[in-house]
């Protein structure tokens, strides 16, 4: 039975056939010419990383983590015709309340980004007496309005679902402490307004057994709707004597109850290799935070931040990927079931 992504036909999103000479036996291939976003890319910004892209009009735009020169990160904006060569906004994105007053949280990172009923919502880390989830909401990429802060810290790490299930809102998050966090399971929560977030439940746990996720694990791009389920790209982390190593994993969530992980990967799909993966502000990240998809071909590209310091891409489809999940299915009681306690 062939895999269908259920979803927008995005016929111009960014391709590249898997070389030749891969024999990683791996389902994803990075995109030859990346990094696609080098150092300094905008004025005042040292760095761009863990950043999240989406199609818009003919084109694509997409909320950035932009360090800036003073340390500090915050979101920016970038626009590109063709989802590979981006333009950034000099000013990071200001936003408002819903009264039109101006806010700025101290720091904002990692920002995801989904549309769901034509209204585009980015989901970020910002500190709320300490690290927690931060949310806006816009129409017009040029209001952002600043929602309620979803959940109470510590949490740095939100993907919201780019439709209701079942009448709510889903959230994945992963609870953390205030620190470099040496713990780490992916939990769902639901909203009926996007303000009240509540019905918590566990999805995935970092206890899988597997030796590259065996730290701490985190959502990462927002799930793509499929007839399988809801495909899941993650970041697994583990611990080495030089610190930590983030790799890309992939689950299959059920698509009524996504509580439940119907299939599990028990291998990385990619894990630092290139230059652009081992060398950086933080060595050894590979931290997926969106993909852009097309239904009809299947394809998918993973958009994923490289050792802190650069944004790549890398390619698979949906077949191709969801086969290597279910011939690579690992999946713990406790994954599958619904997760409340
Ligand atoms: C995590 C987050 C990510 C970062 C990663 C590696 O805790 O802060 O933004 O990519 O650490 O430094």
């Amino acid at each position: 039975m062939s895999v269908k992504i259920i979803g927008a036909n995005v016929p111009n999103m960014p391709w590249q056939d898997r070389p030749a000479s891969d024999e990683s036996g791996l389902p994803l291939w990075r995109y030859s010419e990346n990094p696609i976003i080098g150092r300094s890319p905008a004025k005042g910004v040292a760095r761009i990383f863990n950043s999240a892209v989406i199609p818009y009009k003919d084109a694509f735009i997409g909320v950035f983590r932009g360090e800036q020169t003073d340390g500090v990160p915050y979101i920016y904006l970038g626009e590109s015709k063709d989802a590979i060569h981006w333009s950034f906004r000099p000013d990071k994105i200001r936003f408002v309340k819903e009264d039109g007053e101006a806010f700025m949280p101290n720091y904002a990172y990692d920002p995801r980004l989904v549309k769901i009923e034509d209204v585009y919502y980015i989901i970020w880390c910002q500190d709320f007496y300490g690290a927690s989830i931060g949310m806006a909401k816009t129409a017009d990429f040029r209001t952002f309005t600043r929602l309620e802060n979803p959940l109470i810290p510590f949490n740095r790490n939100a993907v919201l679902f780019p439709r209701k299930i079942n009448g709510k809102f889903m959230m994945l998050s992963r609870p953390s402490d205030s620190g470099h966090t040496p713990f780490g399971d992916i939990f769902l929560s639901e909203s009926p307004d996007m303000e009240y977030w509540g019905h918590h439940r566990h999805v995935m746990s970092n206890a899988s057994g597997n030796w590259w996720e065996n730290v701490k694990i985190g959502g990462g791009a927002a799930p793509i709707e499929t007839s399988e389920g809801w495909l899941l790209f993650y970041h697994g982390v583990t611990n080495t004597c030089n610190g930590y190593v983030y790799s890309i994993g992939a689950a299959i969530l059920d698509r009524d109850h996504p509580s439940r992980v119907k299939y599990r990967c028990r291998t990385f799909l990619l894990t630092p290799q290139e230059w652009y993966e081992e060398r950086g502000f933080v060595p050894n990240v590979t931290f997926p935070c969106a993909t852009i998809h097309d239904a009809q071909s299947g394809r998918i590209a993973v958009y994923y931040g490289c050792a802190d310091t650069y944004v790549g891409t890398a390619f698979t489809t949906v077949e191709e990927l969801v086969d290597y999940i279910r011939a690579n299915n690992q999946i713990s009681e406790m994954d599958a079931e619904e997760g409340v306690r």
